[in-house]
């Protein structure tokens, strides 16, 4: 179980149809495959996608961190040992994306060694999700045509839409219109990236107040302190904190401070060991949670479900599973499935996934 290599290998696969939202868009996922190589010949995998307008991290930083900062203090330790390789991470500030997919990766490979799903190994509730569906921005009738589209190939019955634009009277327009086509039985929330001000957050509210959003995700950033709480304290729809909650001690001051009453679990940003930590700091505080998606690619997205389907809480929601949808290709050798607005966890040991090696060749960036 001795780590002997850690391997960040940069590779980029285009989208068919780019996903805009208020922070930024995301034309081609450049993301960095991380494999944990053991002595006894397992190799543990998982995806770090960079989000600069989320975190500050490029595929450049991810590749560099890993394999200038992360492997040489890794290497040497058991795959058991987790605690000592957060701790030495940790010594690091920030890169959350790398930090997480390394952690995944020493996940998968325990699993493969115990011959156990990480599922199994971090809680096994149970092996699927329900899917949401996220609806970046576009002019509204092509909004309601891929909701519908998505709707009727993949069943998938719950969205997030983007919004913060301005005037916020464009995503009350689109928001409208997706209600609109897609009647009262299918779940609809909306997620600002910190578009928006705090008064026309309200004002947005307000004017969707007849639309039943079940949930608003960080529509403000987290430095309008005050106002983003006076938003929290006044409107009657959950608010969801997202990238103002990336650690514990986020999470404890959002949900303490007022200014959210939910949480996005991203495995992309605190991967299984920090993520778990997390859902039993919201479980103990009585918040409720959501498996939220960074822009994951399948490797992401099987890490998700894994993580996801594992816990009774982070299960009960329809988890973001499904942004890889609009990716032109993937690395894995059997791809991951939607159907019956239904994402499985992958059967057998570690996440349940392979890359192809072929398709690894072709797209990875390092020559
Ligand atoms: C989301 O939920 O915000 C967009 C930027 C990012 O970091 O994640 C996505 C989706
Ligand atoms: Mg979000």
């Amino acid at each position: 179980m001795k780590i002997v290599k850690v391997e960040a290998i940069p590779f980029a696969i285009p989208y068919t149809k780019p996903l805009r939202f208020a922070s930024g868009e995301v034309h081609v996922a450049d993301h960095v495959l991380i494999r944990v190589h053991t002595g006894d010949g397992v190799i543990g995998v998982a995806e770090a996608p960079p989000r600069p307008y989320t975190y500050g991290e490029t595929q450049e930083s991810i590749v560099a961190v890993v394999t200038k900062l992360f492997a040489p203090e890794i290497v040497g330790l058991s795959l058991l040992e987790r605690e000592i390789a957060h701790a030495r991470m940790g010594r690091t500030v920030g890169n959350p994306a790398a930090k997480a997919a390394v952690d995944m990766a020493m996940w998968d490979a325990l699993g493969h060694t115990l011959d156990v799903s990480v599922t199994q190994l971090l809680g096994g509730w149970t092996d699927r999700m329900r899917v949401s569906h996220m609806v970046g921005f576009a002019p509204d009738a092509a909004m309601v045509a891929e909701a519908e589209r998505v709707r009727d190939q993949y069943g998938i019955r719950t969205f997030k839409v983007k919004v913060g634009r301005r005037p916020v009277d464009l995503d009350v327009g689109a928001c409208r219109a997706l209600r609109g086509a897609l009647g009262p039985d299918i779940e609809l929330y909306v997620d600002g990236n910190r578009g928006w001000t705090p008064s026309e957050a309200a004002r947005a509210l307000r004017a969707m107040d007849d639309l039943d959003l079940t949930l608003s995700e960080e529509l403000c950033p987290a430095d309008d302190v005050l106002g983003r709480r006076w938003l929290t304290s006044r409107t009657s729809v959950p608010t969801v904190a997202d990238e103002s909650a990336v650690t514990p001690g986020d999470v404890t001051r959002e949900l303490l401070g007022g200014s959210a009453t939910m949480i996005s679990i991203k495995t992309a940003r605190s991967g299984f060991s920090t993520s778990q930590r997390i859902l039993h700091q919201c479980e103990g505080l009585g918040a409720e949670v959501v498996m939220g998606n960074q822009i994951d690619g399948q490797v992401g997205t099987a890490c998700s479900v894994a993580f996801g389907a594992a816990h009774r809480s982070s299960s009960r929601r329809a988890g973001e599973l499904s942004n890889f949808l609009d990716l032109s290709d993937d690395l894995l050798t059997e791809p991951l499935e939607i159907s019956g607005g239904e994402l499985a966890v992958r059967p057998g040991p570690g996440i349940g996934i392979a890359i192809d090696a072929d398709k690894l060749a072709h797209y990875r960036q390092d020559g």
